[in-house]
């Protein structure tokens, strides 16, 4: 059984997941606005990866034997200046959840509970991937150029996205 602190805490992790996917279907639906497909693609890639940070924390609730309690998710903002503001909103939102799972995986040192500790160390290696790769296209936009021929390849590349394999819970 978990903590009441670390139940609220991950219950609200949950919720910022499900935000993430959310955020990140808003930017899908501003790049397929704009015709990028291949970016929009990416997104909505990450969107399902989201989704599945949200159930891996769903299932090790169910696990520990903890109540899931599912909170209204926040509406996304619907419009960004450009494609790469999109991109760099993306990199400050992982960011935002890097701090996140750094101050859970404090609290579960600080409650000892070291199952919950072990999980988010998977989330803390997720993160540095997380970062590094909406960080490599922002470089490689700056490289090619953020508009015109420099975006239409950055648009071809990011079409081949695959999508994220299902995640077990353990
Ligand atoms: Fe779930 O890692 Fe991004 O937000």
């Amino acid at each position: 059984m978990l903590s009441p602190k670390l139940e609220t805490a991950l219950n609200k992790q949950i919720n910022e997941e499900y935000y993430s996917s959310y955020l990140y279907l808003a930017m899908a639906a501003y790049l397929e606005d704009m015709n990028l497909d291949g970016c929009a693609h990416w997104m909505r890639m990450q969107a399902l990866e989201e989704y599945q940070h949200g159930m891996k924390l769903f299932d090790y609730l169910v696990d520990r034997g903890s109540r899931v309690e599912l909170q209204a998710i926040q509406a996304p903002p619907k419009e960004w200046n450009s494609p790469v503001a999109a991109f760099q909103a993306s990199l400050e939102h992982e960011q935002y959840m890097t701090g996140n799972i750094n101050a859970l995986a404090d609290l579960a040192i600080a409650e000892k509970d070291h199952a919950t500790n072990n999980i988010m160390q998977w989330y803390i290696a997720e993160q540095v991937e997380e970062e590094a790769s909406v960080d490599n296209i922002l470089k490689k936009l700056a490289m090619m150029g953020d508009t015109g021929p420099g975006l239409f390849m950055m648009d071809r590349e990011l079409k081949s996205r695959v999508e994220p394999a299902p995640q077990a819970a353990e």
